[in-house]
């Protein structure tokens, strides 16, 4: 069954690499590709070789590298571009050409015809040229192409007999989960080999409708790391995993280390300049923090039953509310974990006595208890590094000396 047997292709390299933030380095693709491959994907995607001469000898670097994961290259149905790949030395190549009346006018200007003609004649070679490489063929914008032409397309395709893998792709993020139910069914019905989907976020759509194709038969999800890519991105590997997990336990932590997904997020989300999501799925701040009296009543007693992800298997810890005067330093340290932040028992202690006194004089909130958290943390880390000034961060913590105490006054923040 797919939904038991899937495979991620990660294209965090290629996917990833078109987010407007991306723009990434040799040393830099090679510590993103290591911490995925570490996580446990079945495959990596790469930017097409034919992008630029740096990104031609990435792919040989990282195909070169002895990674778990299958190295695949992503390229344009062209002969010359094939040839390219090949040459990189990865293990698979995926082809894709738009199908859409809207491509076929405004983009490569092919009838679908002409498409079909291209494709055997590009796939053909491919073969002959490399009888073992996965080889994967793939529509763009599928879900705005005509059905009958789409299948004219793929059961040409797959009577070559020459392709691992059909790909569909919803480029635009307009599918909706019982859309792509309906045209994976058909597809698997259809046609004989292996079914990648590759879907937008545009509508909010890309974690459900990647479920969905895996329920209808699909056997390959295209993720990349906190779904970043063109617009808004794809499918993120976090939630897909969250999604799998929610399926089927056992399954998912099988497959996957579990554990390494945080510093998956953390790496790519520092790499390309934005913060994970508070709501992130698993990783966000608030992922797995509880509020409402009833809530944490119940979630003490018996997690479950408010949670159906355990922190504990992404190598996290839950949060009750603990902005008040009740509050208690194991609480404090556990949030202060949870934002990933290192501080001793003893540091934790003074941050909670200054929580209750705080606490006494105002209403406080989460962030109140976050801000003198980071605070101390920042202190920390200035007092362990040699003095530099951060003119990059929007947010400066005005310090006084340990020795005078600390009050509310001391957390006045100074917006640059
Ligand atoms: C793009 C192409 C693509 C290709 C997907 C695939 C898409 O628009 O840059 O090869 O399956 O979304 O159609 O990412
Ligand atoms: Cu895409």
């Amino acid at each position: 069954m797919s939904l038991e047997k899937f495979n991620i292709i990660e294209s965090t390299l290629r996917e990833g690499e078109q987010f407007v933030g991306a723009n990434f380095t040799p040393e830099q693709k090679l510590k993103i590709a290591d911490a995925l491959d570490e996580f446990g994907v079945e495959y990596l995607e790469l930017t097409s070789p034919l992008a630029s001469p740096q990104s031609r000898i990435d792919c040989e670097t990282i195909a070169r590298r002895g990674l778990k994961a299958k190295i695949l290259t992503h390229i344009r149905c062209h002969k010359d571009d094939a040839a390219i790949a090949l040459d990189t030395g990865v293990g698979g190549l995926d082809v894709v050409i738009g199908t859409s009346s809207m491509l076929r006018e405004f983009s490569h200007g092919k009838s679908i015809d002409e498409i079909i003609e291209l494709a055997s004649e590009v796939l053909t070679w491919i073969r002959s040229q490399a009888p073992d490489i996965e080889l994967r063929f793939s529509t763009e914008d599928s879900f705005r192409s005509e059905e009958k032409d789409l299948m004219r397309v793929y059961l040409a395709v797959d009577k070559l007999g020459v392709v691992n893998r059909l790909g569909i792709a919803d480029t635009v993020g307009v599918a909706t989960p019982r859309r792509v139910f309906e045209l994976i069914s058909s597809l698997r019905r259809l046609t004989h080999a292996d079914i990648e989907f590759h879907g937008h976020n545009d509508t909010g759509c890309a974690i459900a409708n990647s479920f969905s194709a895996l329920e209808a038969g699909a056997t390959h999800i295209d993720t990349s790391v906190l779904g970043i890519g063109e617009r808004n991105g794809i499918t993120p590997l976090g939630g897909f995993v969250a999604r799998m997990y929610a399926h089927n336990k056992a399954a998912t932590k099988k497959k996957y280390k579990l554990k390494k997904l945080r510093k998956v997020d953390q790496l790519v989300a520092e790499i390309v300049g934005v913060a994970v999501p508070f709501n992130n799925y698993i990783t966000g701040v608030t992922a797995f923090t509880h509020k409402a009296g009833i809530h944490s009543k119940a979630i003490l007693n018996k997690p479950e039953t408010y949670e159906i992800l355990d922190p504990q298997d992404f190598g996290l810890t839950r949060y009750i509310s603990i902005a008040h005067k009740l509050t208690g330093w194991n609480a404090i340290k556990d949030r202060a974990e949870q934002l990933g932040l290192e501080l001793s028992d003893a540091q934790i202690k003074l941050v909670t006595q200054e929580v209750k006194a705080l606490a006494d004089i105002k209403q406080l909130d989460l962030e109140d208890v976050d801000e003198l958290l980071h605070r101390w943390a920042e202190e920390q880390m200035t007092e362990d590094r040699p003095q530099t000034t951060d003119a990059t961060s929007p947010i400066a913590y005005r310090a006084a000396p340990k020795e005078n105490g600390r009050n509310e006054k001391q957390l006045v923040k100074q917006t640059l």
